[in-house]
């Protein structure tokens, strides 16, 4: 965990930027995607920073699980958790990762193709 000053989503959970927040656990945060790609594209954080999937996950404390947990729970909310959703944690730079502290993209409302581009 390093946390860096000119972490945007950092800033966000300070409340030193702006986002239209979703959800708010003690540990997590959820918000809606500034450039969304569906009806629904929520990104859910943890309040501490982490840089990927991986070091939250090596961290052992539960956290990935919150994320997803609450990434269903806003689908529900959003109504569009029975005709499915896509959870997306991209990690590092060919999987496209542009914001360094890890985020759970919840994207639906709409049919998704797969694969992936
Ligand atoms: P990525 O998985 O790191 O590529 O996704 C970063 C996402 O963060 C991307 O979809 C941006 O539109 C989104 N985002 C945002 O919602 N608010 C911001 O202030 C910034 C990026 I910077």
């Amino acid at each position: 965990m390093t946390e860096t000053a000119d972490c945007v989503f950092c800033k966000i959970v300070a409340g030193e930027m702006t986002a239209t927040t979703v959800s708010e656990t003690e540990r997590t945060l959820g918000f809606r995607d500034i450039n969304p790609q569906a009806p629904t594209h929520v990104l859910i954080i943890p309040k501490t920073h982490y840089a990927t999937a991986a070091d939250t996950a090596a961290a052992d404390n539960g956290l990935l699980d919150e994320l997803v947990s609450e990434a269903h729970r806003i689908a529900e909310e959003d109504g569009v958790a029975d005709a499915g959703y896509r959870l997306v944690l991209n990690t590092g730079t060919e999987a496209g990762q542009t914001v360094h502290h890890v985020h759970c993209h919840l994207i639906g409302g709409r049919p998704l193709s797969w694969p992936p581009g």
